[in-house]
Formats: structure tokens, sequence, C-alpha cells
């Protein structure tokens, strides 16, 4: 079977909708036909400042929500990030190989780092796409499962992977991007011109906050001039973010939603939208608080998985700590 990997960062409370229709949905998917590693990445999480305590609960707040969406511990494994050091131990070679213009042109970086005072950006944010590349080569991934903003970091890992191959030999499997064409970029409802982002926090639907307030926040969400429910992303933006982000969790087609909606008004479009995201996130909140209940199984699982996936990683380790020329311990 061919290889998946990816990973998401323990620094919300919650994931929001952006997250699940981008990525997280095709996680669950692509554990049916894939090999499959899917990580909590706290090392990630820690390049922006954070609090070690809100951390440690995020980290297993994700877990939960990855089971609840799906994720089977028996299909996939699944484990956090730093519980297998192979990651790290990987991305120093791969910041070896990485130009320093290079990764100053990552856009993520820029926009990070355009956001925080100068003194306050850390190394690590810089070399954080760098570190992204060893999380998937060291698991000679196939395929990449996320979201439209991570296209050029998921080019920097092939260009990486390419590099080593030809420096040192075949070594790494070049994976491919995985972004679903529907929902590679969900929108905020506030800013239908800015991806939902847990930064930008007004108009994120998250998938553990009151669902009333998911609601209100459906209810409130900008929409456009006119008053025809079209998808025309250029002219309506909001329109059509509502459109994608209601034809995904109902598998109905835009196409049949624009037909459904003819003569009616953006509110009933919201009114149920709101009702949809409604139904899909009360269970998943009670599946989530299952998981939390038993904090000792949760820890398990994630053990289980990071056992398995030391085994993986030490081998790729092996072979290119061999390949660049460390003299290995006697
Ligand atoms: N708005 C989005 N539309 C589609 N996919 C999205 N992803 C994130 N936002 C959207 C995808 O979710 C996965 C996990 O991403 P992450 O761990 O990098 O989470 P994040 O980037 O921290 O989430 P945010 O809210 O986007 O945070 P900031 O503001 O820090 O950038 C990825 O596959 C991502 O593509």
């Amino acid at each position: 079977r061919p290889r998946v990997l990816s990973g998401i960062q323990p620094t919300a409370d919650s994931f929001h909708l952006g997250n699940y229709l981008g990525a997280l949905r095709e996680w669950v998917v692509m554990q049916e036909t894939h090999d499959a590693f899917y990580c909590v990445v706290d090392l990630h999480a820690i390049t922006m400042g954070h609090d070690p305590e809100l951390l440690r609960r995020r980290t297993r707040l994700s877990a939960a929500q990855l089971l609840a969406l799906g994720i089977d511990p028996e299909r996939a494994t699944l484990f956090v990030q730093s519980h297998v050091p192979e990651h790290t131990q990987l991305s120093w070679v791969m910041e070896c190989l990485t130009g320093f213009g290079e990764a100053g042109r990552m856009t993520q970086f820029k926009d990070k780092s355009a956001r925080q005072e100068a003194d306050h950006v850390s190394v690590g944010l810089f070399t954080y796409p760098v570190l992204q590349a060893a999380d998937i080569l060291i698991y000679q991934a196939d395929a990449v499962p996320v979201g439209e903003d991570q296209r050029q970091h998921l080019e920097l890992t092939r260009n990486l992977a390419q590099r080593f191959n030809s420096r040192f030999g075949e070594t790494f499997t070049v994976p491919a991007a995985h972004i679903p064409k529907e929902t590679a970029k969900i929108f905020d409802l506030q800013d239908p011109t800015v991806k939902m982002s847990k930064s930008v926090p007004a108009g994120v639907v998250e998938l553990l906050e009151d669902p009333k307030r998911s609601v209100k926040k459906i209810r409130s969400a900008v929409t456009d001039a006119g008053r025809e429910i079209q998808y025309d992303p250029e002219n309506k933006p909001g329109v059509s973010n509502l459109l994608v982000i209601y034809s995904a969790l109902t598998g109905r087609s835009i196409a049949d939603l624009e037909a459904a909606y003819e003569g009616k008004g953006y509110g009933d479009l919201k009114k149920e939208l709101g009702q949809t995201v409604l139904e899909f996130v009360t269970p998943f909140q009670e599946k989530v608080r299952g998981y939390l209940d038993d904090p000792a199984e949760l820890d398990k699982v994630l053990r289980r998985g990071a056992e398995h996936a030391r085994e993986v990683a030490a081998g790729t380790l092996k072979t290119v700590y061999d390949r660049i020329g460390f003299l290995p311990p006697a």
C-alpha cells in the first residue's frame, strides 16, 4: 500500500472547519487505502511561544479529536511528533541541505513573522518547513493530505528529497501533495478573502465550541451584494464559501444546492447550513468527551503509535546517516 503522512498542530483548543474540510477528512478516507501515519506535531507548536500546561492539554485534545473524527488506531499509526526523536534528527540533516534564501521565501514564515515583533521571531519558525519535510520524508510518504496553504512547504519537501537523492544516492520517496479540489481553502466567515485560521478568530467555526455559537457565526457570516445563491468565488466569495462548506458536509453537489436554493435568500442557506454544522459537531463533541474521560487509554494509543512510527523512522535515519558518511557508533 502507498504510504501517507500528515500532521496537525496542537496550537488551539479546537480544530476548525478549515482543518477538517481541508485535511482531516482526507486523513480518515486515506487510512482505508494507504499505510497511514498521522501525528500531532507538538514540536511545531512551540515555534511561536506557548504555555507548557496548555500544550500538554491540547496535545491530548488533538489526539481525542482525531479519534472522534474517525482516525482508527487499528488502521492508522497515530502518534505525537516529539515521541519520535528521529524527526528532529533528520531535520538537522535537511537544514544543512536547505538554502537560507530558499527558507526565507516561504510565505507562511513571511506572514507569521510579520505578525510578530522582530525580536520574538524564532529561528524555529524559520526552520519550521524543514522540520515538516523531515516529518514526511522519514516515513518515505508517497502522499501528504493538506490544505492549499501547505502547497509551498510540500514543494520544498520534494526539492529536499530530490536534492538528497541526487547528492547521496536514491534514498527518499518524493512525496506528492494531496490537496482536495473543492475544499482546499476554506475562507473566514467574516472575511471570505482570507483563509479560515485560528490566528484570526472572528470568522472561525471551531469544532469544539458551543454549537449555538457556530450557528450564530454562520448566521452573521459576511455575504455578498445581490440575492442569488450562486457559486462565484470571484464576485461572491462569501456565499461561495458557504456553498463549499455546505456541499462538503452534506455530500450534495454545488450545482444541486444552487438549484435547490433558487428563489430563496441567504438567510435560508445560513439557517440550513447552521443546522447541518450543529448535527455534525454534536455527536463529534460527545465522542471527544468520551476519549478525554480516559486519558490513560488515550496515552496508550499514542504510545503504541509512537512505537510503530519509531521502527519505520529509525530505519530511514540509519540509511540517511550511512549515506551522508556519519561513522556508526561502535
Ligand atoms: N482554512 C483552511 N482551509 C483548508 N485547509 C486548512 N488547513 C488549515 N486551515 C485551512 C489545513 O489544516 C491542516 C492542519 O493545519 P495546521 O496544523 O498547520 O493548522 P494551522 O495551520 O495551525 O491552522 P490555522 O488555523 O491555519 O493556523 P495558522 O493561523 O497558525 O496558520 C493543514 O493541512 C492545513 O493545510
